[in-house]
């Protein structure tokens, strides 16, 4: 059956000019350049200018009437699958190449997922080349209604349950220019979060900010472009069901947050195309925007462990030293990174590096990885026949181009310098040959892509770029250094799919793609790449490292938002460099900031060349990386399903407003939170603590919270963590290297709810194999407690030995402990009861009581 046409909206915003729009409500038509009042009026807009900018903040002066020039919508027409529509515009606007006339289709997709987009229906233009997800039949029920208005044109969706406006675009006029589109939204509450990468706390600020997408090698730095771009945001209705927005786009973009609420998309080119999420709760908005972008690969198990990196490391022996180091030290070390190929790529330093591969194969031996560091600005400068990558590409043709068609020449590390274009398949063969050439020599077991924005030392190329529309946009959104090809390549430059001003923000995605893929072939195992630049989708391929964080407290607390919202846009492998990268670190910052980097999901310290070293003197025993080393098993398991980290975050606690802007705390899933220090010389921290129970497995004290901050001991050696009540959580005696710590007992921490329930998943697989979970080649157990017995409702667990338990808040200390069926003797009681059982084996079925 074909479905009813959609609900019409009367126009009722035609009439006079009116200009009596309070400041927080007005949309800038002065929006690419300041505007005289006469130059404004000449634009048909209003200007009047705001009397109170004394408290520094800026509002616009000259803005949109309600009955500015739009398009109409005309032929609206319900499909089997939504609605199409002719939007046409008669007057042209200020911007240059309007295209009149728009082609919108309305999706409705699924029950929680709405998708729209705006086309030229003349000529094909530039679209994000994504395998989004097709939906054949209709959707027998929806979360929300979709209305039209028809002149001005404008899309309305409301929440179907509550008839909440969530997106209504009939607030300001709508711009479809060759490269400016602009489009606008009210937004139903400030809690908005997302729009990355940007250094910003969790939740923006709606207060005139604008924020800039447009991928930059850039130290972070408040409200400049950084290295990613994720154009996605969720948004926490007033009653914490929520809702998220999309807009599958990789041009460069502004998004402009007004405190009506409002927001207001501008792009630079391509189409628009949105995909509206539902929710109602938070974790299914993430999972609804997973379901267009794609879920996360499964990284190999020691990925998860404790890595070691420095720029400087300068010989295999002062590497082999640090190693040495750490192991007298007793930290847990996966892998270290030394930077021995850094000036091109697939090749190393001779001389400090003779016995490179050795040193990787000792490393092996001892159960440790080696990450090679790559850069993506191949060395052009060498006489011919000196560099295969470079002779090999440019006879497979898979560099970017210049203007002139010949292999654009920036400057990176090793002076000129030629760009892979990730977008051509060749250069994805080329990359493959490359990455195996060099693993022949050198046995590496990961990639860490950086430089990847493309970075560039010279703007846009050696010879400069030539003067043309894709250099000199007529909207230039905000972008550091102000111009496109600012610390990066011409944005005309020639690329197997389009234009560079198109693909630029795709390039890091794209070598992550190739490098994921060449490891896999190569290696035959669960790739391991940590990448510096990232766009939506990127988390199926790679991790993130946050970038050259400067070593202070400030940053130490923005790398929490940055973890938190990385979850969110679906690349859960992330963390900052532990200490700080730019500049030296203290003491006391480094230790707290190992502490909360044992809760990264990617923990690595790292630090610049010519730094004061960044690990702290400490006793490695009794900090974060043995800490993150017992909880390895514990994290891995948390996606079970489908490897999602979905619930890295507050999102837990939707119905309680206090946990929505949180971002000095973090949860692991929902049973443990962690409550870091992020301020000098303090040695107590105050945490929330949502309703209900929360045991410290440390120390063995219960807060019976009602919903309320609590003031913790953290003296320096602590890091405070609890675990929610209802939790089981599976851990392991750590170890010095994953390998060896996968070998240990398991320890079961058990925090019972009220009633002595409580529950905990283990996924175990080999913890390298390709495709375990799609081939069912791993296994789940699930922990119970009931009452007072704990029992294991599991599977077959090969080799894992059962060690430990530990109970949290048992009253009393109890006359007997039972394991099937057997007293055992060795238990102790703190405030916790411990049972030790000499060992129950996992792969049968186990009960443990006690009385
Ligand atoms: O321009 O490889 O963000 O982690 O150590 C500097 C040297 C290049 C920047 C990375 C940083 C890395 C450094 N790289």
């Amino acid at each position: 059956p074909m479905r009813e046409a959609g609900l019409l909206l009367r126009n009722t915003s035609m009439g006079p000019v009116t200009c009596d729009i309070s400041p927080d409500s007005r949309f800038d038509c002065a929006l690419e350049k300041l505007l005289s009042q006469g130059e404004c009026e000449a634009r048909g807009c209003c200007y009047v200018p705001v009397a109170s900018e004394a408290a520094g903040i800026w509002q616009p002066w000259c803005f949109f009437p309600p009955s500015y020039p739009s398009y109409r919508m005309e032929n609206q027409t319900a499909t089997e699958t939504g609605y199409t529509a002719r939007l046409v515009r008669d007057k042209a606007t200020f911007f240059p190449d309007d295209i009149m006339t728009l082609q919108l289709d309305v999706l409705l997709e699924t029950e929680g997922r709405l998708h729209f987009t705006l086309r030229d229906p003349a000529n094909k233009r530039y679209e994000v080349p994504f395998d989004t997800p097709q939906t054949s039949g209709q959707v027998s029920s929806e979360l929300y209604t979709v209305k039209f208005s028809a002149e001005p044109f404008g899309l309305i969706v409301q929440r179907e349950s509550n008839g909440r406006v969530l997106l209504n675009t009939t607030v300001a006029p709508l711009f479809f220019a060759d490269q400016f589109l602009q489009i606008s939204t009210s937004l139903p509450s400030r809690f908005i979060s997302g729009l990355g990468e940007h250094l910003t706390s969790l939740i923006l600020d709606t207060n005139w900010t604008k924020v800039t997408l447009w991928n930059r090698d850039m130290a972070p730095t408040p409200s400049a472009n950084l290295y990613g771009s994720h154009p996605f945001y969720l948004v926490i209705e007033e009653d914490g069901m929520a809702h998220g927005v999309f807009l599958l786009n990789s041009n460069a973009m502004d998004v402009v947050l007004q405190p009506s609420p409002a927001l207001t998309w501008r792009t630079t080119g391509g189409i628009l195309d949105f995909y509206i999420f539902l929710g109602p709760d938070p974790k299914s908005v993430v999972r609804q925007y997973l379901d267009v972008i794609g879920y996360p690969f499964m990284p190999p198990y020691w990925g998860l462990g404790f890595h070691l990196c420095r720029w400087g490391y300068s010989s295999t022996t002062v590497t082999r030293q640090v190693v040495q180091n750490m192991t007298k030290a007793l930290f847990p070390l996966v892998g270290h990174w030394p930077l021995a190929g850094k000036l091109r790529d697939f090749t190393f330093n001779k001389a400090g590096f003779r016995d490179f591969p050795d040193m990787v194969r000792d490393f092996h031996q001892d159960g440790r990885k080696y990450i090679m560091i790559v850069d993506p600005g191949i060395s052009s400068s060498g006489p011919p026949g000196s560099y295969k990558p470079y002779d090999d590409g440019l006879k497979r043709g898979v560099f970017i181009l210049n203007a002139t068609g010949k292999p654009l020449v920036g400057k990176v590390w090793p002076g000129p310098t030629v760009f892979p274009d990730f977008t051509n398949p060749e250069t994805h063969q080329w990359w493959h040959d490359m990455v195996k050439d060099f693993h022949d020599q050198v046995p590496f077991d990961g990639m860490w892509i950086d430089m990847n924005e493309p970075s560039n030392f010279v703007a846009g190329s050696l010879d400069g770029c030539p003067s043309n529309k894709l250099e000199n946009p007529p909207y230039l959104p905000g972008v550091l250094g102000g111009s496109l090809r600012a610390g990066t390549l011409c944005a005309s430059s020639r690329q197997h799919l389009s234009s560079h001003y198109n693909l630029h923000s795709l390039y890091g995605l794209t070598e992550a793609i190739a490098s994921h893929n060449a490891l896999v072939r190569v290696r035959g195992k669960r790739p391991f790449v940590i990448s510096r630049s990232t766009f939506a989708s990127h988390g199926r391929y790679a991790g993130h490292w946050t970038g050259d964080v400067w070593s202070s407290w400030e940053q130490l607390y923005y790398s929490i938002s940055e973890v938190l919202l990385f979850n969110m846009y679906g690349v859960p492998l992330a963390g900052a460099d532990i200490c700080g990268f730019v500049g030296d670190t203290s003491e006391e910052l480094c230790v707290r900031w190992t502490q909360l980097g044992a809760f990264y999901p990617f923990m690595r310290n790292h630090n610049d060349h010519g730094n004061r070293v960044s690990l702290p003197s400490w006793d490695g025993t009794t900090l974060g990386p043995p800490l993150r080393g017992s909880m390895l098993m514990f994290l891995f398991s948390l996606p079970l399903k489908r490897w999602r980290w979905g619930g890295l975050a507050w999102r837990r606690f939707p119905t309680d407003p206090n946990t929505w802007s949180i971002d000095r705390q973090l949860m692991w899933g929902a049973a443990l939170l962690v409550t870091p220090v992020l301020e000098a010389g303090k040695t107590d921290v105050s945490g929330y603590f949502p309703l209900g129970t929360w045991y410290d497995p440390m120390m063995g004290s219960i807060i019976h919270s009602k919903g309320q901050w609590v003031l913790l001991p953290a003296p320096l050696d602590t890091i405070n963590i609890h675990i929610r009540e209802g939790h089981i959580l599976p851990l392991q005696e750590p170890a010095l290297t994953t390998t060896a710590s996968r070998k240990k007992g398991l320890t079961l921490v058990v925090a019972p709810a009220s009633g002595g329930v409580a529950r905990g998943d283990l996924f175990w697989d080999d913890g390298e194999s390709l495709l375990t979970f799609e081939k069912g080649d791993y296994t789940k157990i699930l922990f119970v407690a009931a009452n007072v017995s704990l029992g294991d409702r599991g599977e077959l667990v090969d080799g894992l030995l059962l060690q430990a338990v530990s109970v949290l808040g048992v009253p009393s200390p109890p006359q007997r402990v039972v394991v099937n069926g057997v007293p055992v003797s060795d238990f102790s009681y703190r405030t916790d009861t411990k049972a030790r059982g000499g060992g129950v084996p996992c792969w049968e079925q186990f009960v443990i009581t006690w009385s």
